[in-house]
């Protein structure tokens, strides 16, 4: 990541793209050395071989994993919540992510009754209530009905919660603070389909989803919302759904809570109104600074972070050249824009964003910056296309109670100080 910098040239401003393509360009021209074969190279700067360039490779196993050198690079569990083997909560390691789909290993992950072990034969979707036909289906069947394959986050309304509530910014990572966050490419069937097929009768307004867990996980969602782009996913990254994530079956319901997204799905119950189950009327309900509760909030918010650098971590270099990136997205539709400022927020510059940039998905973007190696807060601000832009901190928190911490969608600062040492800060 570092490249020469001339103190003359050092600045507090972001560098400009063309200046830093041109730059590496000088830097790449001044190599002869690439334009010979490895093994000529190697002799002509006097390196010996390692071992590897000297004997046969491994044989490949019928699972490929990680390389070892890689397995560092892992979940996490939460750390603000209390935790038992039934009730666990692990955070990506979005820091290492510099692309919008998690691999399916590290996807972030909350189970509120543990993980069941469901055998894929003797495991059925019913579809009851507010209907003219009910239908049981097995996995068999549902593998024959039409697919789609979007690609989407997927956010649980706790995420970032720490941020909303400790009145000092807590010194952890952004995989600690803000992990509860995953993108993947889904395959699997609408529920538009399925519903259809059903005959949903005039009366019915809501579906109750329930999962097959232990505790038998439910919510309530509106119609509308599964005949629009809903889906039933069966594969997740081009494999079959971890168990983790629901095998064999989930429902993704894109841009909205994750929590809604009932995985281990075994039932949906056509109703003309909401259950009111535990999950929505209590733990992931938002607790307005009325007092008063807001009955469901669906969406998650239009939010971003930057995640290198970023809390807990050390620049490598006293100053010069990084690359500032991270992810962005918003549960209403596509990332117009995301802004960075290296000054506290007192200027902003626009950040390329990085295709795909899809509706309901993580987007990657990113800034060359120059560092000074003087003290910086460095923030991103997303905007999506339908013009929600980040709050700050304050403003979030102006709108809910004192220790509401669901849908936390704030602006992240992050402190770099003249060590380049990263640390989460509040602005
Ligand atoms: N059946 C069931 N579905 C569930 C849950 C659960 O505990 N049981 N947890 C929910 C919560 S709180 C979230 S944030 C998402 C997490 O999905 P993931 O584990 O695939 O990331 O699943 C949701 N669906
Ligand atoms: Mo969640």
């Amino acid at each position: 990541m570092k490249r020469p910098l001339s103190a003359a040239n050092a600045s507090t401003k972001l560098s400009t793209r063309r200046g830093f393509l041109l730059k590496s360009m000088a830097v790449g021209a001044a190599l002869p050395i690439s334009a010979l074969a490895p093994t000529q190279a190697a002799h002509a700067i006097g390196e010996s071989f390692p071992d590897w360039m000297k004997t046969p490779g491994q044989a490949v196993n019928e699972y490929g994993s990680v390389a070892r050198y890689e397995k560092h690079i892992t979940r996490v569990k939460a750390q603000d919540t209390a935790q038992t083997q039934l009730f666990s909560v692990w955070h990506s390691p979005i820091q290492n992510q510099p692309s919008i789909i998690t691999p399916n290993g590290l996807h972030f992950t909350v189970s509120h009754n543990g993980v069941p072990n469901i055998d894929p034969e003797q495991h059925f979707l019913k579809i009851h209530g507010l209907v003219d036909k009910p239908i049981k289906i097995d996995m068999n069947t549902l593998q024959r009905y039409p697919m789609v394959s979007p690609i989407h986050f997927l956010e649980c309304a706790g995420n970032s919660a720490s941020n909303a509530v400790s009145l000092s910014a807590l010194d952890l990572s952004v995989q600690a603070l803000t992990g509860q966050v995953s993108g993947a490419q889904y395959t699997g069937v609408p529920l538009k389909y399925l519903l259809k097929e059903a005959g949903v009768k005039t009366a019915g307004k809501w579906v109750i989803a329930e999962g097959a867990d232990g505790g038998s996980h439910a919510r309530s969602i509106p119609l509308s919302k599964l005949l629009d782009d809903a889906f039933i996913a069966l594969y997740q990254n081009g494999e079959r759904l971890r168990p983790e994530q629901g095998y064999p079956m989930r429902l993704l319901i894109p841009g909205w809570e994750g929590n809604a997204n009932v995985k281990w799905l075994h039932r949906l119950e056509v109703t003309d109104k909401p259950a009111y189950t535990k999950d929505e009327s209590g733990l992931y309900s938002d607790i307005l600074a009325s007092g008063k509760i807001k009955r469901f909030s669906f969406h998650m918010d239009v939010k971003s972070v930057i995640t290198q650098p970023s809390g807990k971590m050390q620049l490598p270099a006293q100053k010069g050249f990084y690359e500032i990136s991270g992810l962005a997205w918003s549960g209403y539709g596509k990332i117009k824009q995301v802004e960075v400022s290296i000054d506290e927020g007192k200027n902003w510059s626009i950040a390329t964003l990085h295709g795909p940039v899809l509706s309901k998905s993580l987007t990657r973007f990113s800034i060359p910056w120059q560092w000074d190696g003087k003290e910086r807060v460095i923030l991103s601000r997303a905007t999506d296309e339908l013009g929600h832009v980040q709050p700050t901190r304050r403003q979030w928190r102006e709108q809910y109670a004192s220790y509401s911490f669901n849908h936390f969608n704030a602006i992240q600062a992050w402190a770099v100080n003249s060590q380049g040492t990263v640390e989460n800060y509040y602005v």
